[in-house]
């Protein structure tokens, strides 16, 4: 095949899409060149975990935002691979939530044993995607040599992410705070805090793991201030919910209700934008953070532009397995195996799906929706089939077990949806582990 893809980023999703070329290969097919760009020096997107907070040595934006101690905020059976078990890469089953070094290490596990590691270029940044006539041009930087340079291709598909761009909203007297302000994309070290009186912004799941975090590693208290409504969990002695934040005054935060707390640093927890620099505004996907992307049909597709795809741009319950999905999918769109529809009929599909998103009452909706999404895009290509439904039920034991104890959820374990096997219990319950090493983890 002579066509030429690129894949922007070697997170999970770009990943994913070289295992799904590199599965078809190993098959006998006649797949296409396949040019990945990542601007980072190794693999694994957010999970290749960088001290780095601003711009990187090259002037680069830092793309990571995971931080030291990070166990999985989910359970592992909702997206375990299903071509790579855990039991395949660690050589047993292992306890259900854990650490980012022990997930980098299974995320990595199965693209060695792929070989796709020459697919990738590292240090590259793209720079700028442009349609021609031919397909697209694509400029990027070797940041290294600071050498730039152009490429055509027949496809883009876009795997840069969308929780690397911090969404920080203002709120005055910020400029004459006396501590440090900072977003939770900036967030490394608990450890930082130990002691210290914090107030968090938001109430989603960067607000709930970084607090909890900062409890576990010995704040003296933590404050929750919520612009919608309170995250309600059964919280620690020493943390409260507040209404929004108005205004700070010195080292004062004042809240809506009219209350006060003096605080020594505020970690706005509000979470992502969308945004790629390097596309011009008729590529470029502009959304919401939903399920229902908006525009893109079957969720990959660009409907303004078919030729051109994004991966994992949706709010995720779902994720290695879901990037895979959509993987598998694109793949076979693109060798032809997969006939696209025309303009109308891709903009109907993306219509269908905002309104069954919309419909959808609680969260146990939007599990189910998500499950039902994967199963509808595995059905159309070989990416072996799995117990999508028995995911689902992972994740709402998981709501159950959060409800149940938040500093205790971590410490349940549920059966792999893919070889059956139940998780064992780990060995120390999450807020005694303060060692999160992949070799502690894994002495189960
Ligand atoms: P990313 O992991 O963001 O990877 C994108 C890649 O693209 C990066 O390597 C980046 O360097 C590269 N890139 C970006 N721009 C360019 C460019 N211009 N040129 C070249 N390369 C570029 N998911 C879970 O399943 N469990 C969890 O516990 C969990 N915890 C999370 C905690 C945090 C703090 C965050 C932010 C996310 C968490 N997630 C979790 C969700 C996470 O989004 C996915 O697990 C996954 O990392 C998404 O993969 P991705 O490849 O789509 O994006
Ligand atoms: P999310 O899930 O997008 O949540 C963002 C939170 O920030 C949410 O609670 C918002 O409140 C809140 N927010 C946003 N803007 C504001 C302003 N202006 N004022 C107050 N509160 C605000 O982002 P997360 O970072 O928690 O999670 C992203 C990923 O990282 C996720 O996949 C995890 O796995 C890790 P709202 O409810 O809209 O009122």
């Amino acid at each position: 095949m002579s066509k030429r893809i690129a894949v922007i980023g070697a997170g999970p999703s770009g990943l994913a899409q070289l295992r799904a070329f590199q599965s078809a290969a190993a098959v006998g097919a006649d797949i296409p060149e396949i040019v990945c760009f990542e601007k980072q020096s190794n693999w694994g997107g957010l999970w290749n975990y960088t001290w780095r907070t601003g711009l990187d040595e090259y002037g680069e934006p830092v793309h990571g935002s995971m931080y030291r101690y990070l166990w999985s905020n989910g359970p592992k059976e909702g997206l375990e691979f299903a071509d790579y078990s855990f039991e395949e890469h660690f050589g047993k089953q292992i306890a259900s939530y854990p650490p980012r070094a022990v997930l980098f290490d299974y995320i990595q596990g199965r693209v060695e044993k792929a070989g796709v590691r020459d697919w990738i270029k590292f240090e590259t940044a793209v720079r700028w995607v442009e349609k021609t006539d031919a397909g697209f041009d694509v400029t990027v930087c070797n940041l290294p040599e600071d050498h730039t340079y152009t490429e055509s291709f027949d496809h883009v598909i876009v795997c840069s992410g969308h929780f690397s761009t911090p969404n920080v909203p203002y709120f005055a007297g910020f400029e004459n705070f006396k501590g440090r302000i900072l977003h939770a994309h900036d967030f490394r070290d608990a450890m930082e805090f130990k002691d210290k009186d914090i107030l968090i912004v938001g109430t989603s799941y960067s607000a709930e793991d970084i607090g909890s975090q900062c409890w576990k590693y010995g704040a003296q208290s933590i404050t929750v201030s919520h612009r919608t409504a309170a995250m309600g969990y059964d919280w620690p002695e020493n943390w409260a919910e507040v209404p929004l934040l108005t205004h700070v005054d010195g080292n004062t935060a004042h809240f809506k209700d009219g209350t006060s707390r003096d605080v020594d640093a505020v970690i706005l927890c509000t979470g992502y934008k969308h945004h790629f620099p390097f596309m011009p505004d008729d590529l470029r996907l502009k959304t919401a953070n939903r399920l229902a992307t908006a525009d893109l049909y079957k969720g990959v597709a660009y409907v303004n532009e078919p030729d051109l795809f994004y991966i994992g741009m949706q709010d995720q319950w779902f994720t290695f397995n879901m990037f895979d999905a959509q993987a598998w999918w694109i793949r076979d769109a693109v060798m032809g195996r997969i006939e696209m529809p025309d303009r109308a009929a891709m903009e109907a599909d993306v219509a269908d799906r905002v309104a069954r998103e919309d419909a959808g009452e609680d969260d146990y909706d939007a599990i189910w929706y998500q499950g039902d999404y994967i199963k509808e895009l595995i059905d159309e290509t070989d990416y072996p089939s799995f117990d999508v439904e028995g995911a689902c039920q992972a994740f709402k034991a998981w709501k159950g077990h959060k409800k149940a104890g938040i500093m205790t959820f971590r410490d349940n374990g549920y059966a792999s949806v893919i070889t059956g096997t139940m998780a064992p219990k780990h060995h120390t319950p999450w807020k005694d582990a303060l060692d999160d090493s992949l070799d502690v983890y894994l002495e189960n």
